[in-house]
């Protein structure tokens, strides 16, 4: 058995980077800088995974997106960690630097990396085999310091003292890579890092630094706000989600409905069928009330369905019915979902069939 759980999690709108680490034993999780808009692909992932998160953990207060702290907060029970120096409200913890959050029988060290904001953390896991280093250092880059409590001076000493004095074979995984690189080490970055590596001195940085030209994020002024609040929301926004059915988000980003509550709410919804003819009418039969619209033609004839009943699509296994569900959301149709399992799991439960044969 492997004694790490590891996922690396992108998100394209701001670059950033989500690291999902597990005990697999204990099957206790925690999840470094989640992004707000990715909390229902993080959840999912989670649970499909079969994982309790206990934490949340913040490199810093980013500018550049929300964090998805509070959100995991209210629909996991995770807790916010962050560091004590972010002037932060909300967390459950302010971490110190040489504090320790653990998870089953791992954990991560924080370290103090000031100097992109004053309240940046690297966290180091245990055995030193990987360093999440937020913005403090990226590949081949670190984060700016023009902004927040930005300083060079500080960054340069946080990088060399407490980052590049990690085991060469430490691997780096930063908050963002904009070019869609992934990870580094501590000995590549401290041999190629442009600003930071080889013979570069502080001055040398300083000025390197103060010239940047770079434009503020996008995000930033709705970011910091919010980051400085843990990514709290109001109520009205988080429960958004959808509510005609006990509905389940999967990790591939699709709908579903289960078969005993579709079986309950017949009459409530558009059933539609994706197979093709001879499918439809042929062994496995058919949900009764399906109305058939074969894949393939489903974009042309979606104007056919109803925008306010909800439509719930079938096929034999749900692959196609699922693709089916993003052809209809791409059509303007919010209320979807995909019948999980398909017809396969719906006959295998026993629910009523029109046609087919046993
Ligand atoms: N274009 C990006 C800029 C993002 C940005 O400035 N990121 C900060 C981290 S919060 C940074 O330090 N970037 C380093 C760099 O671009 O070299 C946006 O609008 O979000
Ligand atoms: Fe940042």
């Amino acid at each position: 058995m492997t004694m790490l759980i590891f996922r690396q999690l992108f998100d394209q709108q701001s670059s950033t980077y989500t690291y999902l680490l597990a005990d697999p034993g204990a099957r206790a999780a925690v999840l470094i800088d989640p992004v707000f808009e990715q909390a229902r692909r993080d959840r999912a992932l989670i649970e499909e995974l079969g994982l309790k998160l206990l934490w949340t953990i913040e490199t810093h207060v980013h500018a550049d997106h929300v964090t998805g702290a509070w959100l995991h907060r209210q629909r996991l029970g995770s807790r916010i960690a962050i560091g004590a120096a972010s002037g932060t409200e909300g967390a459950d913890r302010l971490l110190a630097h040489g504090d320790r959050v653990e998870f089953g029988r791992r954990a991560l060290e924080a370290r103090a990396t000031p100097g992109h904001t004053s309240g940046c953390m690297t966290y180091v896991l245990d055995d030193r085999s990987m360093a999440f280093s937020g913005d403090a250092v990226l590949i081949r880059g670190c984060g700016r310091t023009d902004f927040q409590e930005g300083n060079p001076h500080t960054l340069y000493r946080s990088v060399r003292e407490q980052v590049f004095s990690l085991p060469e074979g430490c691997l780096l995984y930063p908050a963002h890579d904009y070019c869609g690189l992934t990870s580094s080490s501590v000995g590549e970055e401290r041999m190629y890092n442009p600003r930071l590596g080889g013979q570069i001195l502080e001055e040398d940085f300083v000025g390197y630094m103060t010239n940047l030209g770079l434009a503020h994020p996008k995000q930033m002024e709705v970011a910091v706000p919010a980051n400085l609040r843990c990514g709290r929301i109001t109520d009205a926004a988080a429960a958004a989600d959808a509510d005609w059915a006990p509905l389940t988000f999967t990790f591939a980003g699709i709908w579903e409905v289960q078969p005993n509550w579709l079986e309950e709410h017949l009459r409530e919804v558009q059933i539609v069928d994706v197979r093709q003819p001879d499918e439809f009418n042929g062994a496995l039969g058919h949900v009764p009330g399906a109305r058939l619209v074969p894949l393939g033609s489903l974009a042309a004839r979606a104007q056919e369905l109803s925008k306010e009943r909800p439509v719930v699509t079938v096929c034999r296994s749900g692959a196609r019915s699922a693709q089916a569900t993003v052809l209809l959301r791409k059509a303007g149709f919010d209320k979807v979902a995909n019948l999980a399992g398909g017809m396969l799991r719906w006959r295998a439960q026993r629910f009523a069939v029109e046609g087919g044969s046993d």
